[in-house]
Protein backbone atom coordinates (compact mmCIF):
# COMPACT_ATOMS: atom_id res chain seq x y z
CA UNK A 1 0.00 0.00 0.00
CA UNK A 2 2.85 2.80 1.03
CA UNK A 3 4.56 1.84 -2.08
CA UNK A 4 1.22 2.36 -4.18
CA UNK A 5 0.82 5.56 -2.71
CA UNK A 6 4.61 6.36 -3.28
CA UNK A 7 4.10 5.86 -6.61
CA UNK A 8 0.90 7.49 -7.33
CA UNK A 9 2.33 10.59 -5.77
CA UNK A 10 5.82 10.00 -7.77
CA UNK A 11 3.40 10.22 -10.83
CA UNK A 12 1.45 12.89 -9.70
CA UNK A 13 4.66 15.10 -9.33
CA UNK A 14 6.01 14.06 -12.78
CA UNK A 15 2.84 14.68 -14.96
CA UNK A 16 2.70 18.58 -12.83
CA UNK A 17 6.05 19.11 -14.00
CA UNK A 18 5.81 18.39 -17.81
CA UNK A 19 2.91 20.56 -17.40
CA UNK A 20 4.62 23.54 -15.97
CA UNK A 21 7.44 22.72 -18.43
CA UNK A 22 5.14 22.70 -21.65
CA UNK A 23 3.36 25.62 -19.99
CA UNK A 24 6.79 27.54 -20.23
CA UNK A 25 7.82 26.47 -23.56
CA UNK A 26 4.35 27.86 -24.78
CA UNK A 27 4.55 31.37 -23.24
CA UNK A 28 7.93 32.09 -24.06
CA UNK A 29 9.14 31.02 -27.65
CA UNK A 30 5.87 31.03 -29.62
CA UNK A 31 4.94 34.96 -30.75
CA UNK A 32 1.45 35.19 -30.15
CA UNK A 33 -0.29 38.26 -31.67
CA UNK A 34 -1.39 40.62 -29.12
CA UNK A 35 -5.16 40.26 -28.31
CA UNK A 36 -6.94 43.32 -29.83
CA UNK A 37 -8.51 45.56 -27.23
CA UNK A 38 -10.48 47.48 -30.18
CA UNK A 39 -11.26 45.61 -33.73
CA UNK A 40 -9.85 47.43 -36.36
CA UNK A 41 -12.64 48.63 -38.73
CA UNK A 42 -13.43 49.31 -42.40
CA UNK A 43 -15.41 52.37 -42.18
CA UNK A 44 -18.24 50.17 -41.80
CA UNK A 45 -20.28 49.57 -38.92
CA UNK A 46 -19.02 46.39 -36.61
CA UNK A 47 -17.52 44.39 -39.36
CA UNK A 48 -13.79 43.49 -38.55
CA UNK A 49 -11.41 43.82 -40.62
CA UNK A 50 -10.18 40.22 -41.29
CA UNK A 51 -13.92 39.66 -41.21
CA UNK A 52 -13.55 37.18 -38.54
CA UNK A 53 -15.56 38.18 -35.29
CA UNK A 54 -13.73 40.46 -32.77
CA UNK A 55 -11.87 38.79 -30.21
CA UNK A 56 -10.82 35.71 -32.69
CA UNK A 57 -6.97 35.98 -32.80
CA UNK A 58 -5.39 34.39 -36.09
CA UNK A 59 -1.57 33.86 -36.84
CA UNK A 60 -0.54 36.39 -39.16
CA UNK A 61 -1.11 35.39 -42.66
CA UNK A 62 1.64 35.21 -45.14
CA UNK A 63 2.33 38.54 -47.34
CA UNK A 64 0.46 38.60 -50.31
CA UNK A 65 -1.08 41.68 -52.75
CA UNK A 66 -4.29 41.12 -50.16
CA UNK A 67 -2.78 41.20 -47.16
CA UNK A 68 -0.72 44.25 -48.25
CA UNK A 69 -3.29 46.16 -49.41
CA UNK A 70 -5.41 45.23 -46.35
CA UNK A 71 -2.51 46.01 -43.50
CA UNK A 72 -2.42 49.78 -45.50
CA UNK A 73 -5.87 50.25 -45.39
CA UNK A 74 -6.21 49.54 -41.61
CA UNK A 75 -3.59 51.99 -41.25
CA UNK A 76 -5.82 54.73 -42.99
CA UNK A 77 -9.11 53.71 -42.02
CA UNK A 78 -11.94 56.09 -42.43
CA UNK A 79 -13.24 57.37 -39.16
CA UNK A 80 -16.71 55.90 -38.60
CA UNK A 81 -18.33 59.27 -38.61
CA UNK A 82 -17.71 59.76 -42.06
CA UNK A 83 -19.94 58.48 -44.69
CA UNK A 84 -19.50 55.71 -47.23
CA UNK A 85 -22.62 56.42 -49.04
CA UNK A 86 -23.31 59.80 -50.84
CA UNK A 87 -26.33 61.02 -52.76
CA UNK A 88 -25.32 64.32 -53.41
CA UNK A 89 -22.51 64.17 -55.74
CA UNK A 90 -19.10 63.69 -55.99
CA UNK A 91 -16.92 63.44 -53.00
CA UNK A 92 -14.17 65.15 -52.45
CA UNK A 93 -10.30 63.65 -52.74
CA UNK A 94 -10.22 63.72 -49.26
CA UNK A 95 -12.61 60.73 -49.83
CA UNK A 96 -10.46 58.61 -51.98
CA UNK A 97 -8.21 57.16 -49.19
CA UNK A 98 -5.53 55.31 -50.90
CA UNK A 99 -6.06 51.83 -49.99
CA UNK A 100 -3.52 49.85 -51.82
CA UNK A 101 0.02 48.99 -51.29
CA UNK A 102 0.42 51.21 -54.70
CA UNK A 103 -0.78 54.67 -56.11
CA UNK A 104 -4.74 54.54 -56.41
CA UNK A 105 -6.64 54.88 -59.68
CA UNK A 106 -9.12 57.20 -60.27
CA UNK A 107 -11.33 54.60 -61.09
CA UNK A 108 -14.99 53.74 -60.28
CA UNK A 109 -17.46 50.65 -60.69
CA UNK A 110 -20.86 51.71 -62.20
CA UNK A 111 -23.65 49.85 -62.27
CA UNK A 112 -27.34 51.02 -63.84
CA UNK A 113 -30.04 49.18 -61.78
CA UNK A 114 -33.46 49.60 -60.67
CA UNK A 115 -34.50 48.62 -57.41
CA UNK A 116 -36.15 45.62 -58.35
CA UNK A 117 -32.55 44.44 -59.15
CA UNK A 118 -31.52 44.25 -55.67
CA UNK A 119 -31.14 40.73 -54.94
CA UNK A 120 -29.43 39.75 -58.33
CA UNK A 121 -27.32 42.99 -57.92
CA UNK A 122 -25.80 42.14 -54.72
CA UNK A 123 -24.88 38.44 -56.38
CA UNK A 124 -22.64 40.49 -58.98
CA UNK A 125 -21.24 42.91 -56.14
CA UNK A 126 -20.18 39.43 -53.78
CA UNK A 127 -18.44 37.83 -56.98
CA UNK A 128 -16.57 41.00 -57.50
CA UNK A 129 -15.33 41.86 -54.18
CA UNK A 130 -14.01 38.17 -53.53
CA UNK A 131 -12.71 37.99 -56.59
CA UNK A 132 -11.24 41.65 -56.93
CA UNK A 133 -12.23 44.84 -55.14
CA UNK A 134 -11.69 43.33 -51.35
CA UNK A 135 -8.18 43.99 -51.98
CA UNK A 136 -8.25 47.40 -53.59
CA UNK A 137 -11.53 49.02 -52.45
CA UNK A 138 -12.44 51.18 -55.72
CA UNK A 139 -15.86 53.17 -55.27
CA UNK A 140 -19.19 52.01 -56.54
CA UNK A 141 -21.66 54.32 -58.79
CA UNK A 142 -24.89 53.14 -59.10
CA UNK A 143 -27.75 54.87 -61.65
CA UNK A 144 -30.92 55.20 -61.55
CA UNK A 145 -33.95 56.43 -63.71
CA UNK A 146 -36.28 56.81 -60.45
CA UNK A 147 -34.60 57.24 -56.89
CA UNK A 148 -32.90 54.66 -54.98
CA UNK A 149 -34.94 53.30 -51.98
CA UNK A 150 -33.49 52.80 -48.32
CA UNK A 151 -33.00 48.70 -48.54
CA UNK A 152 -31.14 49.10 -52.11
CA UNK A 153 -28.74 51.56 -50.37
CA UNK A 154 -27.93 49.66 -47.26
CA UNK A 155 -27.43 46.61 -48.86
CA UNK A 156 -25.04 47.24 -51.53
CA UNK A 157 -23.10 49.69 -49.21
CA UNK A 158 -22.92 46.73 -46.54
CA UNK A 159 -21.29 44.74 -49.62
CA UNK A 160 -19.35 47.02 -51.30
CA UNK A 161 -15.14 47.79 -49.82
CA UNK A 162 -15.10 50.92 -51.30
CA UNK A 163 -17.73 54.41 -51.06
CA UNK A 164 -20.90 54.01 -53.29
CA UNK A 165 -22.55 56.83 -54.57
CA UNK A 166 -26.42 56.49 -55.77
CA UNK A 167 -27.77 58.87 -58.77
CA UNK A 168 -30.63 59.99 -60.21
CA UNK A 169 -30.61 60.26 -64.22
CA UNK A 170 -31.52 63.33 -65.51
CA UNK A 171 -34.95 63.29 -67.76
CA UNK A 172 -33.60 64.13 -70.71
CA UNK A 173 -31.11 61.15 -70.39
CA UNK A 174 -33.70 58.75 -70.01
CA UNK A 175 -36.60 59.72 -72.72
CA UNK A 176 -37.51 60.25 -76.11
CA UNK A 177 -35.78 63.59 -77.51
CA UNK A 178 -37.96 65.80 -79.26
CA UNK A 179 -36.73 65.23 -82.72
CA UNK A 180 -38.51 61.69 -82.13
CA UNK A 181 -41.67 60.66 -83.64
CA UNK A 182 -42.97 58.90 -81.19
CA UNK A 183 -45.77 57.62 -83.53
CA UNK A 184 -43.28 55.84 -85.39
CA UNK A 185 -41.40 54.89 -82.67
CA UNK A 186 -44.56 53.19 -81.44
CA UNK A 187 -44.98 51.35 -84.29
CA UNK A 188 -41.91 50.08 -84.92
CA UNK A 189 -42.26 48.47 -81.11
CA UNK A 190 -45.59 46.66 -82.52
CA UNK A 191 -43.75 45.20 -85.32
CA UNK A 192 -40.98 44.16 -83.35
CA UNK A 193 -43.14 42.61 -81.03
CA UNK A 194 -45.05 40.43 -83.49
CA UNK A 195 -41.73 39.45 -85.19
CA UNK A 196 -40.90 38.18 -81.52
CA UNK A 197 -36.92 39.90 -81.49
CA UNK A 198 -35.75 40.16 -78.10
CA UNK A 199 -36.98 43.78 -76.06
CA UNK A 200 -38.36 44.73 -79.04
CA UNK A 201 -41.40 46.21 -77.49
CA UNK A 202 -39.91 47.70 -74.93
CA UNK A 203 -39.79 51.35 -74.20
CA UNK A 204 -37.54 51.37 -71.00
CA UNK A 205 -34.85 49.20 -72.69
CA UNK A 206 -34.27 51.26 -75.67
CA UNK A 207 -34.04 54.76 -72.54
CA UNK A 208 -31.05 52.16 -71.03
CA UNK A 209 -29.40 51.66 -74.58
CA UNK A 210 -29.77 54.88 -75.35
CA UNK A 211 -28.40 55.88 -71.77
CA UNK A 212 -25.46 53.50 -71.77
CA UNK A 213 -24.44 54.55 -75.50
CA UNK A 214 -24.17 58.13 -74.76
CA UNK A 215 -24.85 59.61 -71.07
CA UNK A 216 -23.90 57.31 -68.11
CA UNK A 217 -20.13 58.82 -68.22
CA UNK A 218 -21.58 62.32 -68.00
CA UNK A 219 -23.60 62.02 -64.87
CA UNK A 220 -22.35 64.20 -62.11
CA UNK A 221 -21.33 61.45 -60.06
CA UNK A 222 -18.96 59.33 -63.21
CA UNK A 223 -17.48 63.36 -63.28
CA UNK A 224 -14.65 62.46 -60.88
CA UNK A 225 -13.76 59.77 -62.28
CA UNK A 226 -11.23 58.46 -65.00
CA UNK A 227 -11.59 54.67 -65.35
CA UNK A 228 -14.91 52.80 -64.97
CA UNK A 229 -15.73 49.17 -64.76
CA UNK A 230 -19.25 48.34 -65.84
CA UNK A 231 -21.12 45.46 -64.01
CA UNK A 232 -24.67 44.45 -64.19
CA UNK A 233 -26.82 41.90 -62.48
CA UNK A 234 -26.49 37.89 -62.27
CA UNK A 235 -23.00 37.82 -63.76
CA UNK A 236 -20.27 35.68 -62.55
CA UNK A 237 -16.29 36.01 -61.98
CA UNK A 238 -14.46 32.96 -61.72
CA UNK A 239 -10.59 33.63 -61.40
CA UNK A 240 -9.01 35.58 -58.65
CA UNK A 241 -7.75 39.19 -60.09
CA UNK A 242 -4.74 39.42 -58.15
CA UNK A 243 -3.63 43.43 -59.68
CA UNK A 244 -5.31 46.58 -60.41
CA UNK A 245 -6.85 46.11 -63.77
CA UNK A 246 -7.06 49.65 -63.79
CA UNK A 247 -3.44 50.29 -63.49
CA UNK A 248 -2.88 47.91 -66.19
CA UNK A 249 -5.36 49.69 -68.71
CA UNK A 250 -3.56 52.87 -67.57
CA UNK A 251 0.00 51.20 -67.80
CA UNK A 252 -0.51 49.68 -71.20
CA UNK A 253 -1.97 52.42 -72.81
CA UNK A 254 -5.67 50.89 -72.95
CA UNK A 255 -8.89 52.61 -73.46
CA UNK A 256 -11.29 50.03 -73.82
CA UNK A 257 -11.59 46.53 -73.12
CA UNK A 258 -13.55 43.27 -72.98
CA UNK A 259 -14.31 39.29 -72.23
CA UNK A 260 -16.46 38.19 -74.69
CA UNK A 261 -17.64 38.93 -78.49
CA UNK A 262 -20.13 37.66 -80.38
CA UNK A 263 -22.81 38.94 -83.18
CA UNK A 264 -25.15 41.31 -83.49
CA UNK A 265 -28.83 40.96 -84.00
CA UNK A 266 -29.36 41.95 -87.40
CA UNK A 267 -32.93 43.09 -86.72
CA UNK A 268 -31.57 44.88 -84.25
CA UNK A 269 -30.02 47.02 -86.27
CA UNK A 270 -30.65 47.37 -90.00
CA UNK A 271 -29.49 51.14 -90.40
CA UNK A 272 -26.81 51.27 -87.75
CA UNK A 273 -23.82 51.20 -90.22
CA UNK A 274 -25.23 53.81 -92.64
CA UNK A 275 -25.47 56.08 -89.15
CA UNK A 276 -21.59 55.21 -88.77
CA UNK A 277 -20.84 56.02 -92.54
CA UNK A 278 -22.56 59.56 -92.30
CA UNK A 279 -20.13 59.97 -89.10
CA UNK A 280 -17.04 59.07 -90.91
CA UNK A 281 -18.10 61.53 -94.01
CA UNK A 282 -18.43 64.55 -91.71
CA UNK A 283 -15.85 63.99 -89.21
CA UNK A 284 -12.78 61.97 -90.98
CA UNK A 285 -10.49 64.04 -88.75
CA UNK A 286 -12.07 61.39 -85.65
CA UNK A 287 -11.15 58.25 -87.21
CA UNK A 288 -8.47 56.49 -85.97
CA UNK A 289 -4.70 55.50 -87.74
CA UNK A 290 -4.36 51.96 -87.13
CA UNK A 291 -8.17 51.25 -86.23
CA UNK A 292 -9.48 48.30 -85.65
CA UNK A 293 -12.10 48.40 -88.68
CA UNK A 294 -10.93 44.79 -89.43
CA UNK A 295 -12.99 43.34 -86.33
CA UNK A 296 -15.90 45.16 -88.06
CA UNK A 297 -16.18 44.94 -91.56
CA UNK A 298 -14.73 42.00 -93.47
CA UNK A 299 -14.87 44.87 -96.60
CA UNK A 300 -12.87 47.65 -95.57
CA UNK A 301 -15.78 49.28 -94.12
CA UNK A 302 -18.50 48.84 -96.82
CA UNK A 303 -20.72 47.02 -94.54
CA UNK A 304 -20.48 45.96 -91.20
CA UNK A 305 -20.07 42.20 -89.99
CA UNK A 306 -22.47 42.88 -86.98
CA UNK A 307 -19.18 41.35 -84.59
CA UNK A 308 -19.21 43.74 -81.45
CA UNK A 309 -17.88 43.52 -77.89
CA UNK A 310 -20.30 42.44 -75.51
CA UNK A 311 -20.88 45.81 -73.49
CA UNK A 312 -22.39 44.27 -70.09
CA UNK A 313 -18.75 43.85 -68.50
CA UNK A 314 -16.29 46.58 -69.66
CA UNK A 315 -13.57 48.21 -68.28
CA UNK A 316 -12.78 51.66 -70.17
CA UNK A 317 -11.10 55.11 -70.09
CA UNK A 318 -14.25 57.60 -69.42
CA UNK A 319 -12.27 60.60 -70.84
CA UNK A 320 -12.46 58.70 -73.75
CA UNK A 321 -16.04 58.03 -73.97
CA UNK A 322 -16.31 62.40 -72.54
CA UNK A 323 -13.82 63.23 -76.04
CA UNK A 324 -14.97 65.35 -78.94
CA UNK A 325 -14.66 62.34 -81.04
CA UNK A 326 -17.08 59.78 -79.14
CA UNK A 327 -19.41 63.09 -79.15
CA UNK A 328 -19.81 63.88 -82.18
CA UNK A 329 -20.06 59.95 -82.98
CA UNK A 330 -23.08 59.87 -80.14
CA UNK A 331 -25.00 62.88 -81.71
CA UNK A 332 -24.87 61.34 -85.25
CA UNK A 333 -26.75 58.26 -84.19
CA UNK A 334 -28.68 59.71 -82.22
CA UNK A 335 -30.01 62.34 -84.46
CA UNK A 336 -30.63 59.37 -86.84
CA UNK A 337 -33.03 58.06 -84.47
CA UNK A 338 -32.54 54.48 -84.35
CA UNK A 339 -32.40 53.90 -80.63
CA UNK A 340 -36.33 54.31 -81.17
CA UNK A 341 -36.77 53.56 -84.96
CA UNK A 342 -35.06 50.23 -84.74
CA UNK A 343 -33.48 48.77 -81.03
CA UNK A 344 -29.73 49.80 -81.29
CA UNK A 345 -27.86 48.31 -78.26
CA UNK A 346 -25.09 50.36 -76.60
CA UNK A 347 -22.41 46.90 -76.77
CA UNK A 348 -22.68 47.73 -80.91
CA UNK A 349 -22.39 51.84 -80.48
CA UNK A 350 -19.58 51.27 -77.95
CA UNK A 351 -17.72 48.70 -79.78
CA UNK A 352 -18.09 50.28 -83.46
CA UNK A 353 -17.13 53.65 -81.14
CA UNK A 354 -13.70 51.63 -80.07
CA UNK A 355 -13.00 50.01 -83.42
CA UNK A 356 -13.11 53.44 -85.22
CA UNK A 357 -11.90 56.05 -82.82
CA UNK A 358 -9.28 54.29 -80.91
CA UNK A 359 -6.17 52.35 -82.22
CA UNK A 360 -6.45 48.83 -82.86
CA UNK A 361 -4.12 48.02 -80.22
CA UNK A 362 -5.67 50.38 -77.51
CA UNK A 363 -8.43 47.46 -76.94
CA UNK A 364 -7.78 44.70 -74.61
CA UNK A 365 -8.87 41.30 -74.28
CA UNK A 366 -9.16 40.60 -70.38
CA UNK A 367 -8.56 36.31 -70.83
CA UNK A 368 -7.70 36.22 -66.98
CA UNK A 369 -10.99 37.80 -66.00
CA UNK A 370 -13.46 34.71 -66.13
CA UNK A 371 -16.85 36.13 -66.60
CA UNK A 372 -20.32 34.73 -67.40
CA UNK A 373 -23.65 36.79 -68.38
CA UNK A 374 -26.31 34.59 -69.07
CA UNK A 375 -26.25 32.75 -71.60
CA UNK A 376 -22.50 33.06 -72.41
CA UNK A 377 -19.02 32.28 -70.27
CA UNK A 378 -15.45 33.13 -70.99
CA UNK A 379 -13.27 30.61 -69.04
CA UNK A 380 -9.77 30.79 -70.07
CA UNK A 381 -8.32 28.44 -71.94
CA UNK A 382 -5.34 26.00 -70.41
CA UNK A 383 -5.46 24.52 -67.53
CA UNK A 384 -2.45 25.47 -65.66
CA UNK A 385 -3.55 29.43 -66.34
CA UNK A 386 -7.11 28.36 -64.60
CA UNK A 387 -5.17 26.80 -61.31
CA UNK A 388 -3.07 29.37 -60.89
CA UNK A 389 -5.78 32.11 -60.70
CA UNK A 390 -8.02 29.87 -58.68
CA UNK A 391 -10.53 29.28 -61.49
CA UNK A 392 -14.01 27.74 -60.99
CA UNK A 393 -15.38 28.00 -64.27
CA UNK A 394 -16.24 24.68 -66.70
CA UNK A 395 -13.60 25.09 -69.51
CA UNK A 396 -16.17 23.36 -71.58
CA UNK A 397 -18.20 26.67 -71.18
CA UNK A 398 -15.72 28.56 -72.89
CA UNK A 399 -17.50 30.35 -75.90
CA UNK A 400 -14.50 32.31 -77.04
CA UNK A 401 -13.34 30.17 -80.02
CA UNK A 402 -17.06 28.96 -80.79
CA UNK A 403 -18.50 30.13 -84.16
CA UNK A 404 -20.95 32.94 -82.57
CA UNK A 405 -17.94 34.01 -80.83
CA UNK A 406 -15.56 37.14 -82.57
CA UNK A 407 -12.77 36.76 -80.50
CA UNK A 408 -10.89 34.81 -82.81
CA UNK A 409 -10.87 37.96 -85.22
CA UNK A 410 -10.11 40.16 -82.51
CA UNK A 411 -7.20 37.80 -82.53
CA UNK A 412 -6.41 37.70 -86.00
CA UNK A 413 -6.67 41.60 -86.21
CA UNK A 414 -3.94 42.15 -83.77
CA UNK A 415 -1.51 39.25 -84.82
CA UNK A 416 -2.04 37.70 -81.32
CA UNK A 417 -1.26 33.81 -80.76
CA UNK A 418 -4.56 31.64 -79.60
CA UNK A 419 -3.92 29.92 -76.40
CA UNK A 420 -2.89 26.36 -76.62
CA UNK A 421 -5.75 23.82 -76.74
CA UNK A 422 -8.39 26.39 -78.40
CA UNK A 423 -8.91 24.15 -81.71
CA UNK A 424 -10.42 21.49 -78.89
CA UNK A 425 -13.04 24.36 -77.45
CA UNK A 426 -14.02 24.92 -81.40
CA UNK A 427 -17.56 23.18 -81.13
N1 LIG B 1 -32.71 51.89 -63.69
C1 LIG B 1 -32.99 51.04 -64.67
N2 LIG B 1 -32.06 50.14 -65.02
C2 LIG B 1 -32.35 49.28 -66.03
C3 LIG B 1 -33.59 49.30 -66.70
N3 LIG B 1 -33.58 48.32 -67.63
C4 LIG B 1 -32.39 47.72 -67.54
N4 LIG B 1 -31.62 48.28 -66.55
C5 LIG B 1 -30.25 47.94 -66.18
O1 LIG B 1 -29.47 48.05 -67.35
C6 LIG B 1 -28.55 47.00 -67.46
C7 LIG B 1 -28.85 46.19 -68.71
O2 LIG B 1 -30.15 45.64 -68.64
P1 LIG B 1 -30.42 44.09 -68.82
O3 LIG B 1 -31.85 43.85 -68.55
O4 LIG B 1 -29.40 43.31 -68.04
O5 LIG B 1 -30.16 43.93 -70.37
P2 LIG B 1 -29.41 42.78 -71.14
O6 LIG B 1 -28.11 42.46 -70.46
O7 LIG B 1 -29.37 43.17 -72.57
O8 LIG B 1 -30.41 41.58 -71.02
P3 LIG B 1 -30.40 40.32 -70.02
O9 LIG B 1 -29.99 39.20 -70.89
O10 LIG B 1 -31.84 40.27 -69.58
O11 LIG B 1 -29.46 40.60 -68.91
C8 LIG B 1 -28.68 46.19 -66.18
O12 LIG B 1 -27.68 46.65 -65.29
C9 LIG B 1 -30.07 46.52 -65.69
O13 LIG B 1 -30.15 46.43 -64.30
C10 LIG B 1 -34.57 50.28 -66.30
O14 LIG B 1 -35.66 50.39 -66.83
N5 LIG B 1 -34.20 51.12 -65.28
MG1 LIG C 1 -27.87 41.98 -68.46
Amino acid sequence: MAAGSARIVRYILFAFFGIMVLYFMSSSSIPRPPLPTTSVLKGDQGKTHSGAPAGDVQAPPPLTVENVADASNAASAPALTSPKQSNDGPSGPAQSVAETSGERMNATFVTLARNSDLWEIVKSIRQVEDRFNRKFHYDWVFLNDKPFDTAFKNVTTSLISGKTHYGLIPEEHWSFPEHIDTDRARRVREDMAQRKIIYGDSISYRHMCRFESGFFFQHPLMQQFEWYWRVEPSIELYCDINYDTFKFMRDHNKKYSFVLSLYEYVETIPTLWDSVKTFKNNHPEHIAEDNGMKFLSDDGGETYNHCHFWSNFEIGNLNWLRSQAYTDYFNQLDKDGGFFYERWGDAPVHSIAAGLLLKKDEIHFFNDIAYYHVPFTHCPTGEQYRLERKCHCNPKDNFDWKGYSCTSRFFDMNHLEKPQGYKDQQD
